[in-house]
């Protein structure tokens, strides 16, 4: 038996942060997001499409996440008897890019077989190798290195497994030589966000003395090559974010040697489908994978949480507690860390927590309503 959607609901919501997040390509202070709903049969399921507000990530936005589910995406799949959730990923594989907004409604509707089958998410998507994901933290660039060393303590105490620092040209070597001075043992890592070329190999290279776990995402966002010169160069393990939309490109890039770790993002591989894939490849060459994050919502976090217990999700990601971001969630409860910075997956059917629908009304700015 198949899935036969009769509706797709759309919104936007919007929730400011409970700090700006700052990387080396802007600053966010609220966030604007595309909720996808499926319904077949008087059973929904959500998906967050985990698009930034602005094109700087990727190429995709708000706006664009919009038009892309409502006029592309949500059309190839409405009334159309899927043989299951896997086959949504082809029916809006000639859409161009824009893997987020059509991994936002692949995701719902693996959400909604869930339900449809009354099992947890993580065990529809064959996961379950784990039944509490370990996490870790990202910490975006800060106004002083002295609010930087607050925020660590914080999050070392709260018993996050590792810290992640957002470095930029000018907010790095120097930097983390402090926090390595501070934090001599904590595993510690830095994410670029793509602010270097090769040109700054030497400057890159000299973060090899504070034994960072990996450098994510130095390089470009579409270049791979030139990240197998830096890696040859680099003691540390470079891991790759935004270069890695596919399991070709991952398979490539490992192939190549432009990388020894990847972080799998649900959104920028377009949906759980090619995120399986992409840690598939990873697993069999031996490349460790984690789960990186978006800011997401609740809906987001619960899908990267059911992900994280794939076999091969071993290095703790950057899922954490809906409170580093939130003053609500739209979800309850909201998603908790243990004291040793683990999440428990939880076996409720679908994603595994509750949408709180009043608090969801009450932060939608716009909706339309397909089929
Ligand atoms: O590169 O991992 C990234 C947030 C927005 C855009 C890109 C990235 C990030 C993060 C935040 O690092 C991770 C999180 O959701 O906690
Ligand atoms: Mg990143």
């Amino acid at each position: 038996m198949g899935i036969l959607i009769d509706r797709v609901v759309l919104r936007q919501i919007r929730m400011p942060l409970v700090h700006f997040f700052e990387t080396s390509f802007g600053r966010t202070y609220e966030r604007h997001m595309v909720l996808v709903e499926v319904q077949s049969g008087g059973l929904s399921g959500w998906g967050e499409v985990t698009a930034g507000e602005n094109p700087f990530y990727n190429e995709e936005w708000t706006e664009s996440a919009w038009r892309i589910v409502r006029d592309y995406a949500a059309p190839r799949v409405l009334n159309f008897e899927l043989a299951d959730a896997s086959a949504v990923d082809a029916r809006t594989a000639h859409i161009r890019g824009h893997n987020m907004a059509r991994g936002g409604l692949e995701a719902a509707v693996w959400d909604l077989q869930a339900r449809m089958n009354r099992r947890p998410l993580y065990q529809e998507i064959g996961g379950g190798a784990r039944r509490e994901i370990p996490c870790g933290v990202s910490i975006g660039i800060q106004n002083s290195v002295a609010e930087l060393l607050r925020k660590i303590e914080t999050e070392v105490e709260a018993g996050y497994q590792r810290i992640k620092i957002k470095i930029k040209p000018g907010w790095d070597v120097d930097v983390i030589r402090e926090v390595r001075r501070v934090f001599p043992k904590i595993l510690l890592m830095g994410d670029a966000n793509s602010a270097y070329t090769l040109a700054d190999a030497d400057r890159l290279a000299a973060l090899d003395e504070f034994g960072l776990m990996m450098i994510e995402q130095p390089l470009a966002h579409d270049e791979i090559i030139d990240h197998v010169e830096l890696q040859s160069r680099l003691r540390t393990p470079v891991c790759l974010d935004e270069c890695i939309r596919s399991a070709h490109q991952a398979a490539q890039a490992i192939r190549m040697g432009a990388c020894r770790i990847i972080n799998i993002k649900l959104g920028r591989v377009g949906g759980f489908g090619e995120a399986k894939r992409v840690h598939d490849v990873c697993q069999a060459a031996g490349i460790p994978v984690w789960c990186g994050g978006m800011l997401e919502a609740g809906i987001g976090r619960a899908h990267n949480i059911a992900l994280a217990t794939l076999p091969n999700f071993i290095l703790p990601g950057d899922v954490s507690a809906s409170k580093r971001y939130w003053t609500r969630d739209v979800i309850n409860p909201w998603v908790e860390t243990t004291p040793h910075g683990t999440i428990v997956v939880r076996d409720t059917p679908g994603f595994g927590y509750e949408l709180d629908l009043e608090f969801l009304d009450s932060i939608t700015v716009r909706r339309d309503g397909i089929g």
